[in-house]
């Protein structure tokens, strides 16, 4: 999944120039691994709800990558019928119940569709993507504060990747916040994490989200991570210097998608490696070439799947 992802986004980097994609992206070049590792747990009847930065989220919860590719393209055969672009991906065929560019506005959505598992008494999660700036919004916390009063299983995973845009955490927040500190007080269980060993990684997430699932309970994950791109679009911007470069350093250093590589090449891995890479590069180029055919959403299709 980890490959995937980054293949498929060096991919969009490569072609975006085509002027084709007519949507900004949002790309998780260097946030791969927390969709990644978290798909392995994933079913299919659990929810999963994103931000603008939703690639990796919808392809962890198994969505369709040639729809997804289409979608970007803004055609018809697209998951969200070529009308919602990259940031607004949906797909109720595998259970992703939306992405959004309102930053936290998807929380109080996958809220409740944990609470819709609670009533159901099933056995399924909700996971609600979100970003460090998402945790600075009133619905975060009120969303929050109902998932501990319900007792709802549901899976909040924030991918702090320090910076909202060109803002830093530092000048968004006090010096003495801690988002762990403040959601332990509020009574969510909490993890962070911030070692990347893969089977490390893998055990914890199994914990984390057997808890949630097991005992239908709210969990709160801080996931620190980097991305590698601009904040919007195909391009690197580390030379507007708004991030310090010993910072951007130490986090391509850490690389979950790299070490995972090298971690694989140790275990003796080389070959399957190469063969995954080969097959979803195969995998991608249909894509492209899928959503290349595809027609543009007709005039009639524009008031189809909306609430009327
Ligand atoms: C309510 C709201 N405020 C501001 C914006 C503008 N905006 C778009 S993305 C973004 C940054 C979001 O940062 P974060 O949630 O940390 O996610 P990241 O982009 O780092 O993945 C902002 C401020 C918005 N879309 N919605």
């Amino acid at each position: 999944m980890c490959s995937l992802i980054r293949q498929v986004e060096l991919e969009i980097v490569n072609r975006y120039k085509e002027g084709k994609m007519r949507c900004p992206v949002h790309l998780s070049i260097g946030q791969e691994i927390v969709a990644s590792v978290l798909s392995i747990f994933i079913k299919k009847d659990d929810f999963a709800v994103s931000t603008h930065r939703s690639h990796a989220h919808y392809l962890a919860k198994q969505g369709s990558l040639r729809k997804m590719i289409a979608e970007i393209y803004g055609k018809r055969t697209g998951c969200s019928m070529g009308k919602g672009g990259s940031m607004h991906l949906i797909d109720k065929n595998v259970n992703f119940m939306g992405s959004t560019s309102i930053v936290g506005n998807s929380i109080p959505i996958g809220t409740g569709l944990g609470f819709s598992l609670k009533l159901k008494k099933k056995k399924n999660i909700s996971i609600i993507y979100l970003g460090d700036a998402a945790t600075e919004q009133g619905s975060f916390y009120e969303s929050i504060n109902f998932s501990i009063l319900k007792k709802i299983p549901a899976v909040y995973i924030c991918e702090n990747n320090f910076f909202s845009v060109y803002s830093d955490l530092k000048v968004r927040q006090h010096s003495k916040r801690n988002i762990i500190n403040s959601l332990n007080s509020l009574g969510i269980k909490t993890f962070k994490i911030t070692d990347y060993h893969p089977v490390k990684l893998v055990n914890k997430m199994q914990y984390i989200v057997n808890y949630a699932r097991v005992n239908s309970k709210p969990v709160f994950i801080e996931f620190l991570t980097y991305r590698f791109y601009e904040h919007c679009g195909p391009n690197i911007d580390d030379n507007l210097n708004y991030r310090k470069k010993e910072e951007i350093k130490k986090w391509k250093d850490k690389d979950g998608y790299e070490n995972l590589k090298k971690f694989l090449i140790k275990k003796n891995q080389k070959l399957f490696i190469e063969k995954v890479e080969y097959l979803n590069r195969k995998k991608i180029l249909n894509a492209f070439k899928f959503a290349e055919k595809s027609k543009f959403p007709n005039k009639s299709d524009l008031i189809d799947g909306i609430y009327k």
